[in-house]
Parts: C-alpha cells; structure tokens; sequence
C-alpha cells in the first residue's frame, strides 16, 4: 500500500466530472464496485504490517467518505440519461390522437335563448335542482291532488312530509324564488336542468333542460305576451318567422297557450318535420294566475304579469332535425362532433 496510489484517488475525485446518471454509476463501481481501486485499497490493507495499520487505517476511510460524498454531489447534478443522450422517442411518430370537444347543442340553443332575452333587458335567474314542494308546486297554484304530485311523475328526495323534497320538474320554482325576493318589476329568465319521472323513449327522458320567462309590471297584457313571442321567434328562427297561438291550461296562467312557429324547412307546404301541418310547436305561455302573484306577495290587483316556458331539446331537434332525444344524453362522440361547426358562444 502507497500513500501516492491514496493520493492520486484522492486527486482525481476532486477533478471527476459525470454528465449523465450512467457515468457517475460507472465512477461509482470503477470506484467502490467489488473490483474497485478503493475496495483493492482495503483488500490490501488487510496484508500490511501492523505498524502501518493505525496510519493506513484513518487515510483509507477518510478516501472511502470523500469518494462517498463525491459520488452523491455528481449524482445530483448529473443530467437525466434520457435528455443527455438524445431522446429515445422516434419524433417522427405521428402524435397520439385527441379528440377536441364542441359545445353540446343543447348548451348552443340555451346560449342563443339567453343572448335574445337579454337583448329584451331580462335578467337572468338560477336555482337550486333538489327544491320542495312548495316552491314546484303549491306557490304555482297546482291542487293537492293534482297528477304532477304524484310519484308517478315526479322524483322524491323525502316524502311524507307536510313539504317534501324533490327533484324540480320545471324551472319556475326559480321565478317563484325571484317573485319572493325582488321588487316588481320583474323581467327574469330561467334556464335550467329538471327531472320527471318518465320512461326513456324517443321523444322522452327523465332529465331534459328548459328555459322558463317571467315579466311583472302594471299593465302586462296578453297583447305584450304576444308581441314578446313573436319577436323572439324571429330572432330565433329567423325574420319571416310566423307566430300562431292555441288555448292551452296549466295550472300557473289564465288564460294559457301552446305557441306554434311556421314550419321553416318547408314554409308552410307541409313536410315530415311539421308532420304536414307547417307549424311547428315550440312552446307553452299564458298571463301569470293572480293566485300565483298573491302567494309570492305581489298584487294582483296592481300588477299582471306573463310566463313562458320550453324545452330545449325539443328546440335543438327542430333545428338540427336530431329525431332521437336520447342521442343528447349519450355522450356519443360521433354525434357530439356533428356541432363541432356552430358558432362558439
Ligand atoms: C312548457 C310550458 C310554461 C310557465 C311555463 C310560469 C312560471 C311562473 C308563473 C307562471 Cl313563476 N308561469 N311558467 C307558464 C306557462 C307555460 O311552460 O311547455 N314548458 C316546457
């Protein structure tokens, strides 16, 4: 054993230098491994004579602990194998495909809905989708007894109760909650998701999305609620768009009306679309019940107002002659990308 061999090991830790993980492995074996200059180091120490062993002894380890910590220090600035080689990736793969989303048509159509009323000075109103039976339908003056109570048609978070919890089965529990805490007067919209207890077919589904309207004011008449319509029904579906009005019931307006728009794929001729009819149905309205004012605490002798409701699938079915409603709710990327072209709203 030479001091000088100690020496120079010494040295040359101090001057190694390793770019990558794998050269510093191999200092560290060329080093330390089995067959390693300082493991030899210490195989020999084991022959040397007693009086050089307490002097060899100290130096050796103190050049096993150097070398140990010289090791770590390149291990940590080494570079990755992957980047200092060159990447092992053959860039000239094509790339993984992805596939970009595009707005669904149900949120296209509620976009457009939203923008026109807007333009008409309506505000915009949300609420919550668990609601109680009072603000779905006691404050909207349905009868205790009436179908849309049952469980036959409406979900149940908990029953048996005075004022059960349940899933909306339309937006104006939202208006009824605005009626409730805003001033008259009143010019809201409420788009939202509501349930109803119904086998899954074509032209049904137990969830669907619908835009509701309220607007309160002295002197609301049917004349505004027509005028109101028509002029939506041109913006939506263009300027020559024809409006005609048929008597309807529903519990929250009196008198109430199915809204028809001419049919525009075949302007009145009579096609498939508007089953040879030439209109088209697309939505329900009617002059708010006064019941309806006086339980949010609104007079109904002072103020009058007109509601609308519709549904917004049925909507975007017209417009992209989608003849399956369940196609919405599938997720099926093939149909979603038939809307990858509408205009981003
Ligand atoms: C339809 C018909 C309608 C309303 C919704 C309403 C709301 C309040 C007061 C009175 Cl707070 N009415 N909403 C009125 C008439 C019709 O919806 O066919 N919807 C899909």
């Amino acid at each position: 054993m030479r001091q000088e061999d100690i020496d120079r090991i010494a040295e040359a830790l101090d001057t190694l230098k390793c770019k990558t993980q794998k050269e510093v492995e191999e200092a560290r074996v060329k080093l330390l491994g089995k067959k390693g200059e300082i493991t030899a180091l210490f195989e020999d120490f084991r022959n040397i004579d007693r009086t050089e062993k307490a002097k060899f002894g100290k130096v050796l380890n103190e050049l096993k602990q150097k070398a140990l910590a010289r090791i770590d220090e390149l291990k940590s600035q080494a570079g990755n194998d992957d980047t200092q080689n060159g990447p092992k990736m053959d860039l000239s793969m094509p790339g993984d495909p992805f596939e970009l989303g595009s707005r669904h048509p149900v949120s296209i159509v509620r976009q457009e809905i939203v923008d026109i009323f807007r333009k008409f000075g309506y505000d915009v109103a949300e609420g919550p989708e668990i609601e109680d039976d009072y603000h779905v339908f006691e404050a909207l003056n349905f009868p205790p007894n009436h179908p849309a109570r049952d469980m036959q048609d409406t979900f149940f978070v908990s029953a048996g109760h005075l004022n059960p919890l349940l899933l909306r089965t339309h937006t104006s529990s939202v208006q009824v909650r605005t009626m409730e805490r805003m001033p008259v007067p009143i010019r809201v919209i409420c788009p939202g998701r509501v349930f109803r207890n119904e086998a899954i077919s074509a032209r049904a589904h137990c969830i669907f999305h619908q835009v509701e309207g309220l607007y309160i004011d002295e002197n609301v008449t049917f004349a505004d609620l027509k005028q109101a319509i028509l002029l939506f029904a041109r913006e939506m579906f263009g300027p020559e768009t024809q409006i005609r009005m048929r008597p309807s019931y529903f519990p929250f307006t009196e008198p109430s009306a199915e809204v028809d728009v001419s049919c525009n794929i075949c302007h009145g001729k009579g096609c498939n679309i508007c089953k040879g009819t030439g209109w088209l149905e697309i939505l329900g309205c009617g002059m708010v019940d006064p019941n309806v004012l006086e339980a949010s605490g609104i007079d109904s002798k002072r103020y009058s107002g007109f509601a609308f409701g519709m549904g917004l699938e049925r909507i975007a079915m017209l417009k992209w002659r989608v003849n399956d409603l369940r196609h919405y709710f599938e997720n099926d990327m093939r149909f979603l990308h038939e809307f990858a072209t509408a205009p981003e709203v």
